[in-house]
């Protein structure tokens, strides 16, 4: 059989596309563990985002595809739903397939749309789409495949969950990367790719999608495999490494030795990317620091989420927040994990989440102050009520979502209000900070890869400063207006299809 897979061309604004295009972890992943007799085409959507049409178009026309699967995040769903009526009218045979955080955690959004896919898989992906390709090849039913949801007779059936699936053994084969059919990817100028070495979390943070994903576990790949992954994507042409996992450092040991294996198998002369616990690497930065540093982490993206203890208590993010103070006493540890990062040469990508229910306009400063002060670039976005959170629930009943459009779902689209701010000046706070923050960074990104500075150094100051003009930047004009620039700006761009 013929597969296609493909990822959305959505991207949000601390990803603009002309800088950051990274490869879907998931589809490549689909694509190892499929049986070997079916040719499979992978498709990241984000390199083409200018061109998404043309581009589906072509390649329905060369791979003649029997099945078509998405992979689909909540704001890229509108997207997906118009993907569908594309590809149904290019090759109404089709059967689609949709997978991910969103059909995983709204079915229902997918299942009632006017252009509803054939089937819809729920969870992990690997084992469910494998035993339906086979199913579809063998034209047997659907009923014995967990995590399966599929169309029968106008409606839906939906077969139980899938268990998660271990890591340890060789269920999961690797990824297969050759099945990629688009290229350009790359992080400010680095080819990029992206490597898994373990998968879940066992925290439950109540902005976070994983604990409905796929409960509270942590599995790990063996070193070998993952090892195997990174040479793999550097034969592919990757120079930088994005570890895609859920929570890395929930076993910072492992980490720490995963660390040296990077370096013992002399993979250190990539470049890695990390996202982290603050608590983790406070804890155990003084032997983690130096070995991440040797194995060639370059940038950590710092789950800081708030350095207000109020805050921390809503998002449900205070324990990997904490730490011990000199004394023993609790104490936020984001500033010895910056600390530690800094002293052993790593650039921090604060990510802090600001506009929660109690959040006032002094209390939203003194976290831009803080990221002004203390992280090399900022990422910071407001709470979002994705698909069955926690959080979500919380913000429903206390009336404050003001927005419930999903393509605005985006991270840095405010969508929901505190008890004292509007959306729309939450964001606006946000906005006006961030981009001088960004700016600050941008020589230090550029100065590594000078010649894609010199090629895109512009559009990339462009895409920062989007809305504003000479005259707003220098005061000349209130910055209100060119925030509703920027606004129009982003809202334009959401139509990719
Ligand atoms: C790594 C990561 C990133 C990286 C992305 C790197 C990349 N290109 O993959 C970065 C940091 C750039 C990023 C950015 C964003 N992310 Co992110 N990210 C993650 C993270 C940590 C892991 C995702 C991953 O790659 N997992 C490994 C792969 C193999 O697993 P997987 O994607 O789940 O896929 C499996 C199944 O879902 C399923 N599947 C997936 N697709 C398909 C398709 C088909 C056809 C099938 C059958 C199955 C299937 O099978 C796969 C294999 O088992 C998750 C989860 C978390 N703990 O926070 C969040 C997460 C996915 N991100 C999220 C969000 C919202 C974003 C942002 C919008 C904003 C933000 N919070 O930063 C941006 C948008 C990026 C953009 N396009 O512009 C949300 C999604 C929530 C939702 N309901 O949509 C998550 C869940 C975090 C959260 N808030 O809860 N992200
Ligand atoms: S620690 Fe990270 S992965 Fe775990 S629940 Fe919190 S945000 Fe999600």
């Amino acid at each position: 059989m013929q597969v296609m897979l493909l990822s959305m061309p959505d991207s949000f604004e601390h990803m603009p596309s002309v800088a950051i295009r990274m490869p879907n972890g998931a589809l490549a992943s689909l694509a190892g563990n499929l049986d070997a007799h079916h040719r499979v085409a992978v498709a990241d959507l984000i390199l083409v985002q200018s061109r998404v049409r043309e581009t589906v178009q072509r390649l329905v026309r060369e791979h003649e595809p029997d099945v078509v699967g998405l992979s689909v995040m909540t704001f890229q769903r509108r997207t997906a739903l118009r993907l569908i009526a594309l590809l149904r009218a290019l090759r109404p045979q089709i059967r689609i397939v949709v997978g991910g955080y969103d059909p995983s955690l709204a079915p229902e959004a997918y299942t009632s749309a006017l252009e509803a896919p054939d089937f819809l898989v729920r969870g992990e992906g690997e084992m469910t789409f494998r035993d339906l390709i086979r199913a579809v090849e063998g034209h047997s039913d659907y009923a014995h495949i967990p995590g399966l949801s599929y169309r029968v007779n106008g409606g839906f059936l939906h077969n139980p969950d899938r268990p998660i699936t271990g890591l340890e053994g060789d269920q999961i084969k690797p990824p297969n990367r050759d099945a990629r059919v688009l290229s350009g990817y790359t992080m400010v100028g680095r080819q990029v790719d992206v490597v898994e070495t373990s998968r879940g979390c066992t925290f439950d943070c109540s902005f976070c999608s994983i604990i409905e994903m796929r409960g509270r576990n942590f599995h790990t790949y063996t070193f070998d495999r993952v090892l195997a992954d990174i040479r793999d994507a550097r034969a592919h042409g990757a120079q930088t490494i994005f570890l895609v996992d859920d929570n890395i450092t929930l076993n910072v040991r492992r980490f720490e030795a995963l660390c040296r294996a990077i370096i013992d198998a002399r993979l250190n002369g990539l470049e890695f990317v990390v996202q982290a616990m603050t608590s983790a690497i406070a804890g155990h930065g003084t032997s983690l620091a130096p070995a991440m540093r040797q194995a060639g982490f370059r940038y950590v993206f710092l789950g800081i989420e708030n350095i207000l203890e109020g805050d921390l208590d809503f998002l449900r993010a205070r324990a990997k927040n904490s730490g011990r103070g000199a004394s023993g006493e609790a104490a936020n540890a984001t500033i010895q994990a910056i600390n530690v990062l800094h002293q052993h040469k790593m650039y921090v990508v604060g990510g802090l989440i600001v506009g929660n229910p109690g959040d006032t306009r002094e209390s939203i400063e003194a976290n831009l102050e803080f990221a002004r002060r203390y992280v090399d670039y900022p990422y910071i976005q407001h709470p979002t009520p994705y698909p069955r959170t926690p959080m979500t629930k919380d913000f429903r009943e206390r009336g404050l979502i003001v927005s419930e459009d999903v393509q605005e779902y985006d991270g840095t689209t405010a969508v929901v209000r505190s008890e004292h701010l509007t959306a729309e000046e939450i964001e606006f706070l946000r906005w006006r900070a961030e981009r001088w923050m960004k700016l600050r960074h941008l020589p230090s990104a550029l100065l590594h890869s000078p010649g894609f500075a010199m090629r895109h150094g512009i559009k990339m100051m462009a895409h920062t400063f989007r809305g504003s003009s000479f005259r707003s930047l220098v005061g000349l004009e209130d910055e209100r207006k060119a925030f509703a620039r920027y606004r129009g700006i982003r809202k334009a761009e959401r139509a990719y299809v």
